[in-house]
């Protein structure tokens, strides 16, 4: 028999019959590796490395044609039959919690058919978040059923059955799923395989499903795993095909993490800025306006207009010079800046004006530009740093639109510095200094840096000239390491006219956003020929330094009300205080009161509903409010309040003034906590 060498990740080497099983290689080293890996990584040593990349749970990636000579996972009990590098992947390893949840997903399929034997099979992939598996079948699941259907998935672990590949031939396959007339096993098996090939077939007791594999080595390792929810697609995606059922869950190593995960789940729900945006008056959508055009209610309006003070006041101490520009413009603007080429399909389309064609401005840089412009410059003027809360307009897709997070109309903490190339890495340093100290009176605390290039193969998405693009990261990776900030690279994230670095923010779930970016621009300076006059009388082109602090007010609002679930610091809160009048008659006092309060700039609300003292404490409680102050004979005879604080109880007496100083201090010094 013949033998093949198998290489180690230390770098040792085996010699091992032909046909010997990563699982085997496994127990030779230690039962406990055999025991703890899930999954093997194998690379042929005759070949180079190549990563096989089809997109995430696309169809593609399920049974697209292997290419044999690259890296790729394979069963534990798969032959090896070449030299090869192996890995034995344990469940620390990402790519096995990949494995698992496809597992998990024949699992489910498995005691779909058991309970409901008239089902047909789609297609199960792992997702980043657990797995989905796609059925069809005249009636549709109910509720009950998912519950029936996890508790037989249980059942199919506790059976503990082998996921057993086999080959057959592809023509013998397809005979069976016509037979069983499982149109969609036909489709995928014609649509990913050739004929003359062997298709793969992973079986598990008696179920057997046309996949591609890897699997875990049995049933009994999907331990901990959930049935999450129901929704329904068409067949290939066209409403004349067949409704599917799609059945979604997840699955996890250990009970822990699957709880940490449902717990994750329902804080998000908890924090979901679109149901506190209702339940708190913060913002609403209107069917009558149109999808991703957010009306901002007064108190949603009021921590808008709180973060716009701010941080306008931050930018004048900052040397930024305030403009207002039009929320459209012609065309032939933005022909000549370049975003008609590049982000066109970001744009809304231009509307017929008489002889013009104008339109919604995606980006408020050419109008910065054309301010720049307005009159000559001199190096002693620069840097130019011009800012705006521009208002802009972008066609996003319907299905990415979310409450204030992704929206159509947003308006932009915006600014456009205009530098000679050796005040780069000076105005950079001091926009990241601007975002560390917004961010620390904002109470966010976790953030991390993208640097954002350019797909060199995308030339459409991207100005082609590569000198320009590789100076714009030079300068911007010499920034940021003259700032000894760690980040990571994003290829394809770039605007199109330079590249960005961008501060990530991440909410619950772990799902990532840009807040603010800081982008190098040699493109539009030269599209409009700028300049500006040297001390030695010659016309340089200035550099362009796009930047955003609070990012756009929609999206840094979503942001903070999950940050905070609502309940925001008091400098934030709009409302600050809730005033309640024990009776009737102390309706005098709390007036008074409420005079002071507002005079002292706080914003607070007087309940003068003629209902009991404990449903309006409870009420302004659930409304999130810092302060709930109740006044009674006692407060009126000694000019106090008794304070309620929000997640601290109740307080007792204090003097009214004492009140107002504290909370005048809070605000002035943005302190977070209560
Ligand atoms: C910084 N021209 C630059 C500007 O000078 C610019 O527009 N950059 S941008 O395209 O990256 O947008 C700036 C920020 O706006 C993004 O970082 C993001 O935080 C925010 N933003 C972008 N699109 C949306 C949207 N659809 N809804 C809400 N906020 C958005
Ligand atoms: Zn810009």
């Amino acid at each position: 028999m013949s033998s093949i060498q198998v290489q180690l990740p230390d770098g040792s080497v085996r010699e091992v019959p032909s046909g010997t099983t990563s699982l085997s290689i496994a127990e030779s080293i230690s039962p406990r590796l055999a025991q703890a890996s899930v999954v093997a990584r194998i690379r042929p040593l005759q070949a180079a490395p190549v990563a096989v990349a089809a997109a995430e749970g696309s169809e593609a990636a399920m049974y697209g044609v292997e290419d044999t000579h690259a890296e790729r996972l394979v069963d534990l009990t798969t032959p090896l039959t070449e030299d090869v590098a192996l890995q034995l992947l344990t469940e620390k390893a990402p790519e096995a919690l990949k494995v698992l949840r496809h597992s998990a997903a024949h699992v489910l399929a498995t005691a779909v058919t058991e309970l409901f034997p008239e089902t047909k099979l789609g297609h199960g992939p792992a997702t980043e978040t657990g797995f989905f598996y796609d059925f069809w079948r005249p009636t549709p699941f109910t509720p009950e059923d998912l519950k029936l259907i996890e508790g037989r998935m249980a059942e199919v672990t506790a059976r503990d059955e082998k996921f057993v590949r086999e080959q057959e031939p592809r023509e013998k396959g397809l005979e069976e799923f016509k037979t069983g007339n499982d149109f969609m096993k036909v489709h995928f098996v014609e649509k990913f395989t050739k004929p003359g090939e062997e298709i793969s077939l992973y079986r598990n007791g008696k179920f057997v499903d046309f996949c591609r594999g890897p699997h875990v080595p049995s049933t009994g390792r999907v331990k901990a795993f959930k049935v999450m929810s129901l929704s329904g697609a068409y067949w290939l995606g066209d409403d004349k095909n067949p409704q599917l059922q799609r059945i979604y869950g997840t699955a996890f190593f250990s009970k822990k993490d699957l709880d940490e995960y449902l717990e994750r789940i329902e804080d998000a729900k908890r924090r979901d800025h679109r149901r506190l945006g209702k339940e708190l008056e913060l913002f609403t959508v209107s069917e009558e306006v149109g999808a991703g055009l957010p009306l901002w209610l007064p108190k949603g309006a009021t921590i808008r207009r709180l973060l716009e003070d701010y941080i306008l006041g931050l930018e004048r101490e900052l040397g930024y010079q305030h403009v207002y520009t039009p929320d459209l413009a012609k065309v032939d603007l933005y022909k000549r800046s370049g975003h008609w080429a590049h982000y066109h399909e970001d744009m809304f389309p231009p509307m017929d004006l008489e002889t013009e064609q104008m339109v919604l401005r995606p980006m408020n840089c050419p109008h910065h530009i054309l301010v720049y412009e307005s009159k000559l410059r001199s190096y002693r003027d620069l840097p130019v740093r011009l800012a705006e809360l521009g208002t802009m307009y972008r066609y996003e897709r319907s299905g990415v639109l979310s409450g204030l997070s992704r929206v159509r109309c947003m308006t932009l903490n915006d600014a456009h510095i205009f530098c000679s190339p050796d005040q780069i890495k000076e105005e950079f340093s001091n926009v990241m200094k601007l975002v560390e100290r917004t961010y620390k009176d904002l109470g966010i605390t976790k953030y991390s840096y993208r640097l954002s290039l350019r797909d060199k193969k995308n030339k459409e998405k991207y100005v082609d000239n590569d000198a320009m693009w590789e100076l714009g990261e030079r300068e911007l990776r010499e920034a940021l390491d003259a700032l000894g900030l760690q980040y990571r690279e994003s290829p394809g994230d770039a605007a199109f006219y330079g590249p960005k670095l961008d501060i990530q923010l991440a909410d619950v779930m772990g799902h990532e956003e840009t807040y603010s970016t800081v982008q190098v621009d040699f493109h539009l300076p030269s599209q409009f020929g700028l300049k500006y006059t040297a001390a030695d009388g010659t016309q340089p082109r200035p550099v362009m330094i796009h930047r955003a602090i609070i990012s756009t007010m929609e999206r840094m609002v979503s942001y903070l009300i999950e940050l905070y679930a609502g309940a925001f610091p008091l400098w934030l809160a709009p409302v600050q205080a809730g005033l309640v009048p024990i009776s009737e008659r102390h309706q005098e006092y709390a007036k008074k009161v409420q005079q002071r309060l507002q005079k002292a700039g706080l914003r607070v609300e007087l309940d003068a509903r003629n209902e009991k003292m404990n449903a309006k404490i409870r009420d302004l409680t659930m409304q999130k409010i810092p302060y709930v102050l109740v006044m009674g004979d006692k407060e009126e005879s000694s000019e106090a309040v008794s304070v309620r604080t929000r997640g601290k109880g109740d307080q007792g007496s204090m003097p009214l003034e004492q009140f107002v100083a504290q909370a005048q201090e809070m605000v002035a010094t943005k302190k977070i906590e209560l």
